[in-house]
């Protein structure tokens, strides 16, 4: 696994990011056309290294969920990769266009990315990631909500995963399954 993943890094371009903030960045939208997040998923691979508290989504209405995420990093890493994949739902999850991965320590240093500086941007009030590496302590994401999905999607279920890497091993995923209506604006034009 790890030199596969190694491959993958060297032929990936140096987008990115910290980790956790990132994922969320396309997920989540509080104006139309409609997202919603409806669940999400944090597992640690390794408790000696990142151990999650809390990884909930809080209700604020039928159609808006916020993001609220604790987690602890109990060594320090300058070393951190993230792998973001989104799939769509259709005879269950199947791989929908984005599978990339990041540099979140050079993204940090040099905010070198315009997309992701765009998502960061947004994400780094609400977070914990807004600092260059080591990462290690506490990390939160807290009250996540609003944010533009940059590209029009087709209505649809979609799951956003995300893989965090630290030095060439995988520690912790974090996945967020959301809803995605396109044309909600279209129908209230037409009502
Ligand atoms: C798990 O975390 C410990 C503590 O940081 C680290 O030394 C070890 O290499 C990690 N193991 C794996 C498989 O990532
Ligand atoms: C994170 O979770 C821990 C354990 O539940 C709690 O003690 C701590 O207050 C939480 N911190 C934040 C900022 O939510
Ligand atoms: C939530 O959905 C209801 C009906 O589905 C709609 O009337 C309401 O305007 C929506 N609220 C927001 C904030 O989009
Ligand atoms: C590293 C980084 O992005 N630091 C920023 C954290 O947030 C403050 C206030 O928004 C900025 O001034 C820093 O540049």
């Amino acid at each position: 696994m790890g030199s596969a993943y190694r491959q993958f890094f060297t032929g990936a371009r140096p987008w990115i990011i910290f980790g956790v903030s990132i994922l969320f960045a396309f997920l989540v939208c509080s104006e139309a056309p409609f997202a919603k997040m409806t669940n999400a998923v944090c597992k640690s691979l390794n408790e000696s290294w990142v151990v999650f508290h809390y990884c909930r989504l809080k209700a604020y209405s039928r159609n808006k969920t916020s993001l609220h995420l604790n987690a602890t990093f109990l060594e320090p890493t300058n070393n951190v990769f993230v792998r973001i994949r989104v799939m769509k739902k259709a005879n269950g999850y199947k791989p929908f266009l984005v599978d990339v991965t990041i540099n979140g320590c050079q993204f940090l240093r040099k905010n070198n990315n315009p997309i992701f500086k765009i998502i960061y941007n947004m994400i780094k009030d609400v977070s914990t990631a807004n600092h260059t590496c080591p990462f290690v302590g506490l990390q939160t994401i807290s009250d996540f909500h609003v944010l533009k999905i940059p590209v029009p999607l087709p209505t649809g279920d979609y799951l956003l995963l995300m893989d965090c890497i630290f030095y060439d091993k995988m520690q912790f995923i974090t996945n967020v399954y959301l809803t995605y209506v396109e044309d909600l604006l279209e129908t209230r034009k037409e009502s």
